[in-house]
């Protein structure tokens, strides 16, 4: 059982408040034409992105998918600097290259992420396999989609990672639609814990907009892929 003290409550709580603000600033100036390219927010999933952000340590680390701005600060990127690059700014994190889709930060172990999605889960398998012929203690987390679990590289990924028992954290955001797409028109199931089963996955389905629940199961799959046990799988329903 992991017992959360009242500072971690806390802090878990003004981080999901950070998010939402951040968010919100930043639709403001979309709508106002002063952020260019595109704009995907992570506004409703600040419970998620808080529990995952919590349950890391500096040395893990992170896939963000398109919906984790937030993510990227609370992993430690300055949020000005985050800022900075989604307004295409030479001071951003990625020189303002990068924008939303593109904001990688090494210094904190965010790998970026990738307009392709999906794309990253295969990346983060290189960045698994090399933490653990290093005999690091280090997991990559990564976040993707519901929408996400059609493409080919999800279930690349989850195969080589539970063959090859590598230390990834698979956190899945399912809001039940990929833009307009409901799950039930594009997938067999819309549990994807169901979807994943067939890879001997540990598979956990938790309610995403419930902070301490989606805290402790993010902790645990942490604590199983630490004690080298292999990927972990949790779905965060936010729909
Ligand atoms: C391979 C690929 N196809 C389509 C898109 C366009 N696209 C961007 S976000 C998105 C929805 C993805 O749905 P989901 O993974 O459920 O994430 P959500 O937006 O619901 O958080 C799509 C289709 C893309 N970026 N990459
Ligand atoms: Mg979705």
């Amino acid at each position: 059982m992991i017992e959360v003290t009242a500072g971690r409550y806390l802090g878990m709580y003004r981080d999901m408040l950070r998010v939402r603000l951040f968010e919100f600033a930043l639709e403001r100036e979309f709508q106002r034409g002063k952020v260019p390219g595109m704009l995907h927010t992570g506004v409703g999933q600040e419970a998620t992105l808080a529990a995952v952000a919590h349950a890391l340590r500096p040395e893990d680390g992170i896939f963000p998918d398109h919906r984790c701005h937030g993510l990227l600060f609370l992993k430690g990127t300055p949020g000005e600097k985050i800022m900075a690059e989604l307004f295409g700014k030479a001071t951003g994190v990625c020189s303002g290259k990068g924008g939303s889709l593109h904001t990688a930060d090494a210094r904190v172990n965010n790998f970026g992420d990738n307009a392709v999605e999906g794309s990253f889960m295969v990346t983060a398998l290189g960045v698994g396999l090399g933490w653990k012929m290093q005999g690091k203690r280090s997991l990559a987390a990564v976040m993707v989609g519901d929408g996400t679990s059609g493409r080919g590289e999800w279930h690349e990924s989850l195969n080589l990672a539970v063959a090859w028992k590598l230390p990834i954290l698979y956190c899945c955001v399912n809001n039940g639609y990929a833009i307009s797409t409901p799950a039930a028109a594009s997938h067999a199931t819309a549990n994807l814990t169901e979807f994943v089963a067939g890879y001997r996955i540990p598979a956990v389905q938790v309610d995403g907009n419930d902070l301490l629940t989606a805290w402790e199961t993010t902790c645990t799959g942490v604590e199983h892929i630490r004690e080298g046990k292999g990927p972990y799988f949790i779905e965060y329903k936010t729909g």
